[in-house]
């Protein structure tokens, strides 16, 4: 099944998006990877994205990125445009791709020159898988909790502590991670490492196993030696750096939930069409066209959205570069995620029966939309983020 390409024609998008996106989704349905391990699968997508040229989206122009001249930063439309589009055929193949922009994220943000060389075209070739390293047991929502320390020792850095639901854990060769470099500063004592997946000290051979399989662990740090060089943007400036780079994802998690429920509804007009019942079609009932109404327009207000806050952060870097736009992020985060599972559920109740079977289309899209309600800021920190910024305003 293809994706449709329609939206690609809306104001928010310029002809540079319109190509991209079609020619992804020509090049996406002919790619076949078996999934069954997802560590594996994983390797395999980041190899074929890399090698296909897709990855270039995830870094900016002067390290192996795609996009030149006023794109030439990381451009938020067309990371929208390829996570919907990977969403729609394959959440794995999404998964593999956005961590690669999520994980050195901060470095195309605050990377030194030396740093931006040494990793950023390694992760557009697909070469070095990067990682996230935020969470902990008892630091999720509230980031700022974290207790991960990271002290200065003859001239390096030693780390200890624990971070958890690490995407792509044990499977990186790097961890952007946040730690605490002063414990009694709050946000403001939380400074960024680019922490090598192979130095002494730190176990990731934890894996977490969930209802939709994708890479996971828990990083354990012990007296985790890192150089000096390794320290990311400036002292004590980490969680507003990690704050930004999730300015930028958060909008196109909202592009992976468009995609899957631009997928359900898909195989929801397909399958109400072939299915006959009562003499006829499942689509001839008008219960059902109230549904697939319901759906598409839970859909076009998701994608709206999406497109807007990637419009807006694409503008803003060009016209005034330091604007926020985490309101808008926000907003779309949570409508396309809440959106996306309504979608879901009503496409697989369609279904009936089929809709739960193990290994059918939709039973697969009820598991992995699930999770993204909670990460990258879950629903409740979204509508908080909004809430707060409409009561400042
Ligand atoms: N860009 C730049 N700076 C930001 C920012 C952003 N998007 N958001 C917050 N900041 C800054 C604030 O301006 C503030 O700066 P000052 O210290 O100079 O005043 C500082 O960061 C602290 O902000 P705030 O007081 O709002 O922080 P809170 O501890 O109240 O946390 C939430 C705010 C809940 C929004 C934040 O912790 C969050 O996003 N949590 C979810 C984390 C997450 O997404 N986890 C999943 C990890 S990836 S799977």
């Amino acid at each position: 099944m293809k994706a449709s390409t329609a939206h690609l024609g809306l104001p928010f998008f310029d002809d540079v998006h319109r190509t991209l996106g079609q020619q992804l989704a020509d090049w996406v349905p002919a790619q076949q990877v078996d999934e069954s391990d997802d560590r594996s699968a994983c390797r395999q997508w980041v190899q074929r994205l890399g090698d296909a040229g897709w990855l270039r989206y995830c870094v900016p122009a002067g390290n192996g990125g795609a996009l030149g001249g006023a794109l030439e930063k990381l451009d938020s439309r067309a990371l929208v445009i390829l996570r919907e589009t990977l969403a729609f055929h394959s959440p794995l193949a999404d998964f593999a791709f956005a961590m690669q922009g999520l994980g050195s994220g901060a470095i195309t943000l605050a990377g030194t020159p030396e740093q931006q060389a040494a990793y950023l075209p390694a992760v557009a070739r697909g070469e070095k898988i990067a990682a996230f390293a935020l969470s902990e047991p008892d630091a999720g929502s509230d980031a700022g909790a974290m207790t991960t320390s990271a002290d200065q020792a003859d001239g390096q850095w030693a780390l200890n502590g624990r971070k958890t639901w690490i995407s792509n854990g044990d499977l990186a060769d790097f961890y952007v991670t946040f730690a605490k470099t002063d414990a009694s500063a709050g946000t403001r004592g939380i400074t960024a490492f680019i922490v090598d997946a192979r130095v002494a000290g730190l176990d990731s051979s934890e894996h977490i196993a969930v209802m939709s399989p994708h890479p996971l662990a828990t990083l354990r740090f012990a007296h985790c030696r890192i150089p000096a060089t390794a320290q990311l943007g400036a002292l004590h400036g980490g969680f507003k750096l990690a704050m930004q780079t999730l300015d930028i994802f958060r909008a196109s998690v909202a592009a992976a939930a468009l995609g899957m429920a631009r997928r359900a509804l898909a195989e929801a007009v397909r399958f109400s069409r072939e299915r006959r019942m009562f003499g006829q079609t499942l689509a001839d009932f008008q219960l059902t066209q109230a549904k697939i109404g319901e759906m598409a327009a839970l859909i076009d207000a998701a994608a709206l959205l999406t497109y807007r806050a990637a419009w807006l952060r694409d503008d803003s870097e060009q016209r005034a570069a330091g604007t926020r736009v985490t309101t808008e992020a926000a907003m779309a985060k949570m409508t396309a995620t809440e959106n996306a599972q309504r979608v879901i559920d009503m496409a697989l109740q369609m279904h009936g029966g089929m809709g739960v079977k193990v290994g059918t289309r939709i039973e697969s899209l009820y598991r992995e939309i699930r999770s993204l309600r909670i990460y990258e800021g879950a629903t409740e920190v979204q509508q908080l983020i909004i809430g707060k910024s409409v009561l400042q305003s």
